[in-house]
């Protein structure tokens, strides 16, 4: 038996790797653990059947004999507790890796993904050029404090661990936006992240799936 996740059938971001399967594909492949991927179309996503997976109706969720889970972080807590590789023996050090997958989703990603939606959303919108530099003014100020913080270190503590893991996926989701580029300590964050071999292979899947090179299910 080999774990089940799902994604989108046709991702938004046309195959860029900001869906959050690719952070679940990652983990996987960082402990080496094959999966296999249920492609939903949105439709399907918010259906009874995908509901009683995800109770809001989104991906990825994991499936894994009688566990079901939603929710990228929970999903990449759960591999790395069970897999060597994405978190230190070191109690402490284990700790504060899971104290880092926190901050990157509760208190990094949430300024992005606020400035993005309004992009999405509001452009048309008579508050947007208000809103806009207040969104943005909030990204740029967790960048700021999270480039103090990396230094010029490889990663955010210690060695490679599933902290950083989420964070350069929660970074990478200001692709195109210029923001990233005021930091070049961050800009070589994700791009160490982004060449490690696990994440290539995560990426290269879900763009398969994009590109419809994807081998079938089954
Ligand atoms: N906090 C959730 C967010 C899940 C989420 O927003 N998923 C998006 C794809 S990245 C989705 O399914 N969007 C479609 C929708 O909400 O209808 C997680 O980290 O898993």
């Amino acid at each position: 038996m080999i774990p089940t996740i799902t994604a989108f059938e046709r991702s938004p971001d046309r195959g860029r790797g900001l869906a959050r399967d690719m952070r679940v594909r990652w983990a996987l492949e960082e402990v080496g653990q094959p999966y296999a991927v249920r492609l939903l179309s949105f439709e399907a996503m918010k259906q009874p059947a995908h509901r009683a997976l995800h109770p809001f109706g989104q991906i990825p969720t994991y499936e894994d004999g009688d566990l079901v889970l939603f929710e990228s972080g929970a999903i990449v807590l759960h591999i790395a507790e069970r897999h060597a590789g994405l978190l230190p023996e070191d109690a402490n050090a284990r700790a504060r890796a899971i104290a880092w997958m926190f901050a990157a989703l509760n208190t990094v990603e949430p300024p992005i993904v606020d400035r993005g939606i309004a992009a999405l959303l509001e452009r048309d919108k008579p508050w947007y050029a208000e809103r806009a530099p207040m969104l943005e003014a909030r990204v740029r100020g967790r960048l700021d404090e999270l480039s103090s913080r990396l230094g010029d270190a490889d990663w955010l503590d210690g060695g490679f661990s599933a902290g950083d893991l989420l964070m350069v996926t929660v970074l990478r989701r200001l692709d195109g936006s210029g923001l990233l580029e005021e930091h070049p300590n961050l800009c070589a964050y994700v791009a160490r992240g982004e060449a490690r071999p696990a994440y290539r292979r995560a990426f290269e899947a879900q763009l398969a799936v994009f590109t419809g090179s994807a081998p079938p299910p089954g």
